[in-house]
């Protein structure tokens, strides 16, 4: 049987990578395997967003470039609330340059990545030596990287042999890539000639591209229900954004939570019945 298929709390205990382990420990505990992608322009709508759907998620997703008022202060109230709320962070920065940049972006500049993101990613186009730099800085804080696979975008090129060469890149750095952006599953995929899947082989798969009630954006988004990423394609996480807060602009908070529930609700459900299959 794929790995996959067991249950969160007895595939953490399997993980050599530490920020693996916790954030499958946190969903186990939480009950949750949704990720909320907080993408908005202001410290105060962020904040407000990650306090309100804290009690329902496992992993919060920033893009903390995004935001207009940006000041170290919000990294400390970041912090907090994922303490309060028992979550981990993602930084969804997409690396994608030669090996000793994308260290020095990793680790320095105004955001200074490395020391609060415990799970970062990183497009694989330059090659191995993206992963190289970055588990430089990465490693001795424990973190852990996911490749982008492939994305929910119509048209993407990350498909095909593209995606196949990420999962070989992979497999050749099992300590620091902990599994993947993706649309679907990775066993089987990119095995060289002669080469076995190993069973114990266990990627986590987070999957953007989430809505119950849109099936785009009009700018090339595409989504799945939370029970087709799931369960058809066996994701482990998934990652929600605007289905949850609609426009940042006229934000319910109440609402906002509500839909917080309603998409753990249906992730989590998703994943029993792949359990009971
Ligand atoms: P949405 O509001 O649920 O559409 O937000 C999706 C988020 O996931 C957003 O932050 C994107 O940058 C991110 N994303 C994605 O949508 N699709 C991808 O393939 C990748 C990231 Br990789």
């Amino acid at each position: 049987m794929a790995a996959y298929l067991n249950t969160y709390a007895d595939r953490a205990k399997k993980q050599i990578n530490p920020a693996a382990r916790d954030l499958l420990e946190a969903v186990e505990r939480k009950q949750s395997n949704l990720c909320v992608s907080v993408d908005v322009t202001s410290s105060k709508d962020f904040l407000s967003i990650i306090d309100a759907v804290g009690p329902y998620v496992s992993l919060i997703k920033t893009h903390i470039d995004i935001i207009e008022d940006f000041e170290p202060s919000l990294i400390l109230r970041l912090q907090e609330l994922s303490a309060k709320h028992d979550f981990l962070i993602f930084e969804d920065r997409k690396f994608a340059d030669i090996g000793n940049t994308v260290a020095l972006q990793y680790s320095s500049g105004v955001h200074k990545i490395a020391t609060w993101s415990h799970i970062t990613n990183a497009h694989p186009v330059p090659g191995p030596s993206i992963i190289k730099g970055l588990a430089t800085v990465g490693l001795p804080l424990r973190r852990g990287l996911l490749l982008l696979a492939e994305m929910s975008t119509a048209g993407a090129l990350a498909r095909g042999a593209y995606t196949e060469d990420a999962v070989r890149m992979a497999r050749d750095a099992r300590d620091f890539v902990i599994g993947f952006i993706a649309q679907h599953r990775m066993e089987g995929v990119g095995l060289r000639e002669g080469e076995k899947q190993d069973d114990a082989e266990d990627y986590l798969i987070l999957t953007p591209g989430v809505g119950l009630d849109a099936t785009g954006d009009g700018l090339g988004q595409q989504y799945r229900t939370p029970q087709e990423a799931v369960l058809s394609s066996g994701s482990d996480i998934i990652i929600v954004g605007r289905g949850i807060y609609g426009n940042p602009g006229n934000m319910n908070i109440n609402e906002v939570q509500r839909q917080a529930e309603r998409y753990r609700e249906a992730g989590w459900n998703a994943y029993l019945q792949r359990l009971n299959r």
